[in-house]
């Protein structure tokens, strides 16, 4: 039976089964990308609830296995060289496809452009959405100056034309489905949370209304969306 008492976020949220993968997260875009890949790769793993409360993502258990204090995160007990944690979702992605041998394409270019979309969707695609739902939905809507507000909404209203683009032809982002679809299509279901939409011009795309279909369709995807179960 593998050991995870190294882990001091096992004493807040202990593991009833400390042999399978442990997740601790909350089901936002983020966090659905954990969920959906372990559904998606059929690994054993047991969910933890971690909410965004400050007494959750900032207590001392949670910051022991993510400094960074955000969810999703993770611990396999059966780690290349043992137990490992890691954060971040898409090295999470990256690491459950290396592990299961799945997702992640069946060729080095497959795997590179595959890497690709998942930086894409890290380093744009998310913090940008993410940022148009702070000025349209949460504290920064009362905020008079319309700049920051305008430059979020034009920037996303950018990458889903990119998108649109790109999935011309195609019902994946590359290939067969992968952790890029995982990370990226999470995210455009945001828009409908965030209700911006209308101000995105969401239902003028085709490309990627008849994507994020597909993809929630997938019932791995349909069970994980709601996992870690927030109620
Ligand atoms: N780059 C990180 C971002 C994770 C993230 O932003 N998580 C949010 C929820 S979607 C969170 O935990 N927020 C809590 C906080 O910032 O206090 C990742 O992809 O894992």
């Amino acid at each position: 039976m593998a050991d995870l008492s190294a882990f001091p976020i096992t004493k807040r949220w202990p593991a009833k089964d400390p042999s399978v993968i442990q997740l601790y997260s909350f089901p936002t875009p983020n966090g659905v990308k954990a969920s959906i890949a372990l559904e998606e790769m059929g690994l054993a793993y047991e969910p933890h609830l971690v909410t965004l409360s400050d007494a959750d993502v900032k207590s001392d258990a949670f910051l022991s296995l993510n400094p960074n204090n955000k969810i999703p995160a993770i611990i396999d007990p059966n780690g290349p060289d043992g137990p490992i944690g890691i954060f971040e979702s898409g090295a999470i992605l990256l690491y459950l496809a290396e592990k299961s041998g799945k997702f992640l394409g069946a060729t080095a270019s497959d795997k590179a452009k595959i890497t690709q979309w998942l930086m894409f969707q890290m380093g744009g695609l998310g913090p940008m959405l993410g940022q148009m739902g702070f000025f349209y939905k949460f504290a920064g809507k009362d905020i008079e100056d319309p700049r920051p507000r305008e430059r979020y909404r034009d920037e996303a209203i950018r990458l889903l034309a990119v998108l649109e683009k790109e999935l011309d032809g195609k019902d994946w982002i590359v290939g067969d489905y992968s952790i890029a679809d995982m990370a990226i299509a999470p995210w455009l279901n945001a828009l409908e949370f965030y209700g911006t939409k209308d101000v995105v011009g969401y239902n003028d795309l085709k490309n990627v209304p008849a994507y994020v279909e597909r993809f929630f369709a997938r019932p791995a995807v349909a069970k994980a969306k709601r996992i870690p179960d927030p109620s």
